[in-house]
């Protein structure tokens, strides 16, 4: 007789890469064993008769245990962001080792290392956020890092932790050599300070005016900007965050013109407009994040932009803040805009709320709803950022694993997420299917409503290569005769 299955999953609508699969997933050692109609004894078995079986959630954008721009500290540690990951059905997720001025890259990386594996319950990987290139051996550590598995830099044009244009370039540059890809939160630092400073002037102060204080041609001159820079060093970029019609138009020119650009929205741009910052008095700072919300017209040409894979990724940026004085209200109960500290949570939503439009009512775009969800979640992530085994059902890969109710509903109430942020941005809003089961390198982390994962039992991903994100040819001739060696 053969030896058992460690976990037969049963009956299940299975997505797959090659599509739609009715049937069982077996998991022997943490990998997937065998698909489709599997006969042998297993140590565990589960029901999925009625549920969907998808590859579990990656969520690459988020900030966890991090100081904000302002300088106030997330509401979230690695132990509670990735117990409300796990929750909304994720089993991977890419947070970021944040540099403080001054600091040396390679002791940044080392202390989110140790806080990450102390607290995760999920695996996960860091972009490196460069935010002082004149720290001690900065380059040099980025690319011993980037050698030893950190495959992804972050960069800011905005929000006090911007670098310059050069300096921007010498990263994208090291980057090239060493093999990562550069994310960008890509906004005009001088279109929106002009215009914060005008406004707070006037006394407009309230937090709607943080819309107006993030200009649209904010994003449209930095996108196009970033997109040049790619161009000009054929290196791959990310830009995180699009949040507008036009920066998506400047990233599929961009993409048609073989430059080599990956791009990102995110739930808080596809399902809300900037009227959410007009609750009453300060309330608004509860969904106060950059770029900020837009119009009803950006939300249709983003859901385009996904179904026309000139975006390719849907993330979270879960940035937590309480409304208390440790977090948004830090500049008091009365705080101008500008004083608010920007982001919303959104690990456990992210997945319900796309799962809500995409499989259950077939948002425009989608015919084929829980291939395309599982693509934008879980697939193109782990391809995109080389988490090799992650990401898709198939023999041999990591056994990350959700089941998904589809007749389960949902209504969020205030202050029902499993974080440390004391309120859901998404409060009253319905979701019909629920991710019921989640499963990590084969072990249950969900069930029955409840989180059983561990902290630490979550791993550190090394990427030994870049992802699908590779250069597509040559740098311009210019930048080429720069880079000639002696
Ligand atoms: N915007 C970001 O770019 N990061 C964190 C929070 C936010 O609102
Ligand atoms: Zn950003
Ligand atoms: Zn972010």
């Amino acid at each position: 007789m053969s030896e058992p299955f460690d976990l037969l999953i049963r009956n299940g609508r299975i997505v797959t890469p090659d599509g739609v699969v009715s049937g069982d997933v077996a998991v022997t050692g943490g990998t997937i064993g065998a698909i489709g109609d599997v006969t042998g004894p297993a140590r565990q078995e589960i029901d999925a008769k009625g549920l969907w079986v998808m590859p579990g959630g990656i969520d690459p954008h988020a900030h966890i245990e991090q100081m904000s721009g302002m300088g106030v500290m997330n509401a979230d540690t690695f132990e509670t962001a990735t117990r409300s990951a796990a929750m909304g059905g994720n089993t991977t997720v890419i947070s970021f080792a944040a540099q403080a001025k001054g600091e040396r890259l390679a002791d940044t990386v080392a202390q989110y290392s140790t806080r990450a594996a102390r607290g995760a319950m999920i695996d996960h990987a860091f972009h490196m956020t460069i935010t002082d290139m004149t720290a001690p051996d900065c380059l040099s550590d980025l690319a011993a890092l980037i050698a030893k598995g950190h495959r992804s830099i972050k960069v800011f044009t905005t929000y006090n932790i911007q670098l310059d244009d050069r300096a921007i370039l010498e990263i994208m540059a090291t980057a090239r050599e060493a093999g990562a890809l550069v994310c960008v939160h890509a906004e005009n630092d001088g279109i929106i300070n002009w215009t914060r400073d005008r406004l707070i002037a006037q006394g407009l102060t309230a937090p709607h005016y943080h819309a107006a204080s993030h200009p649209r041609l904010a994003e449209v001159e930095a996108v196009e900007r970033l997109c040049r820079f790619a161009e000009f060093l054929d290196q791959p970029i990310m830009l995180f965050h699009i949040s507008t019609a036009e920066g998506a138009a400047c990233v599929a020119a961009a993409q048609a013109r073989g430059v080599p650009v990956w791009a990102e929205t995110c739930p808080h741009y596809l399902f809300m407009t900037d009227t959410v910052l007009k609750a009453p008095g300060i309330e608004g700072a509860k969904w106060m994040c950059s770029p900020p919300q837009r119009q009803e017209a950006d939300q249709e040409a983003l859901w385009q932009a996904l179904a026309s894979d000139t975006l390719h990724i849907v993330s979270s940026d879960h940035a937590p803040y309480r409304m208390d004085e440790n977090g948004k209200l830090s500049a008091g109960p009365d705080a101008p805009f500008n004083k608010i500290a920007n982001g919303l949570p959104g690990l456990e939503t992210r997945l319900p709320l796309l799962f809500d439009a995409m499989v259950s009512h077939g948002r425009q775009g989608f015919d084929r709803g829980a291939e395309a969800f599982a693509r934008l979640t879980a697939t193109a992530p782990a391809d995109i950022y080389g988490l090799a085994g992650k990401g898709r059902i198939a023999p041999g890969m990591d056994a990350d694993l959700t089941l998904w109710d589809p007749d389960r509903q949902v209504t969020y109430g205030a202050d029902d997420l499993h974080d440390n942020v004391g309120y859901n941005p998404w409060e009253g809003r319905t979701i019909t299917g629920w991710p019921t089961t989640v499963i990590l390198r084969g072990k249950v982390i969900v069930e029955g409503g409840a989180c059983r994962a561990t902290p630490g039992q979550g791993q550190w991903l090394h990427r030994p290569t870049l992802g699908t994100a590779r250069p597509h040819g040559t740098p311009a001739p210019e930048a080429a005769l720069a880079q000639t060696k002696g």
